[in-house]
């Protein structure tokens, strides 16, 4: 559903009339999830409606140059909300410990670019063609004509930013390349956000340099994939968040259409991140392993170690690619 005039009136009715908000977004927060939970929350003080954030975990340091970045908790001592509103979500699971916080609010609003995979909340807005769902929310500003600063413009900005990898992956479209446009109208800084949002931390590095020592190239060049063992992330002090971007370096490589990093953050739990070229789909093999995600970038746990996981994955891979060739 992409909403128009009469579901964007019906939004802002929604917030208008609230009086005490709970903002929240999935576990693993990335920039979409809290750019869209910062924006609304800035509309709200603006307005001078309660609002709080909270969400399963913080998101990783790379986001916090972000105004609004101190905004996020993980708890609430709010007994109840009028209003909660749910953003970039399409199962109710990823939540994590928020789910339990639902119970307190009367109304529940979703909105998100997902293809749901579990219907809850009391109205949901959901355009699965949108790139992020900052983008949902800029469109429904648009037409309500909501004044947007400079604050609400960079967190909007964030989530579009994020979600189309820098303008690289097919959710990029002229629409979302004039939404982009029009938020750097309202003020905000499209460099600042690239800029920090493809920083890698320092101590990075050694992990950088782990997974490409030991990337393997098979599926006549098409699959690509590396691991991060425990002990590596152990001996050098870091944690996943040091890890990201690796995966998506891996699909630059030349004629690779399928990259895969298999990281094992805690000893026997692998989390597995996929990503691949347009017109290709790895949502599908992450969801066979009972995780999820977008055509493009993809992830999922799997219980076990780095020796038994990673042959049952790439092999789900290459059958995925045989059915596609
Ligand atoms: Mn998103």
């Amino acid at each position: 559903m992409i909403p128009d005039k009469n579901i964007s009136k019906k939004f802002l009715y929604i917030l208008n009339n609230a009086k005490n908000v709970l903002i929240t977004s999935h576990l693993n927060p990335d920039g979409d999830a809290i750019g869209s939970c910062i924006a609304l929350s800035y509309y709200l003080d603006g307005i001078g409606i309660k609002n709080e954030i909270v969400l399963n975990n913080l998101p990783s340091d790379s986001l916090s140059f972000l105004n609004g970045f101190d905004k996020i908790k993980t708890d609430t001592d709010t007994k109840s909300f009028d209003l909660c509103v749910v953003m970039d979500l399409s199962n109710r699971a990823r939540l994590g410990k928020v789910s339990n916080y639902l119970d307190r609010c009367e109304y529940i609003l979703l909105v998100d670019h997902h293809v749901p995979d579990e219907v809850f909340g009391d109205f949901r807005i959901i355009d699965s063609s949108a790139p992020a769902t900052t983008y949902v929310l800029t469109r429904m500003f648009q037409m309500e004509r909501v004044s947007i600063t400079p604050q609400i413009a960079n967190a909007l900005l964030i989530g579009i930013v994020t979600d189309t990898s820098h303008f690289r992956n097919q959710n990029t479209s002229a629409a979302s390349l004039a939404v982009a446009a029009y938020l750097m109208e309202q003020g905000g800084d499209l460099l600042e956000i690239t800029t920090k949002t493809l920083e890698r931390p320092k101590e990075g590095i050694t992990l950088v340099t782990y997974a490409y020592n030991n990337l393997k190239i098979c599926s006549h060049g098409k699959v690509c994939w590396t691991s991060l063992p425990f002990s590596i992330f152990e001996s050098t002090g870091t944690d996943e968040s040091h890890s990201e971007g690796i995966v998506n370096d891996l699909l630059n490589i030349s004629g690779v259409e399928y990259a895969v990093i298999f990281k094992e953050t805690n000893p026997g739990f692998i989390r597995v991140s996929f990503r691949c070229v347009p017109g290709k789909d790895v949502a599908k093999v992450a969801n066979i392993f009972g995780g999820g995600g977008h055509v493009a970038a993809a992830g999922c746990t799997i219980e076990g170690n780095l020796d038994d996981v990673m042959p049952k994955v790439i092999n789900e891979l290459d059958k995925c690619l045989e059915s596609t060739v």
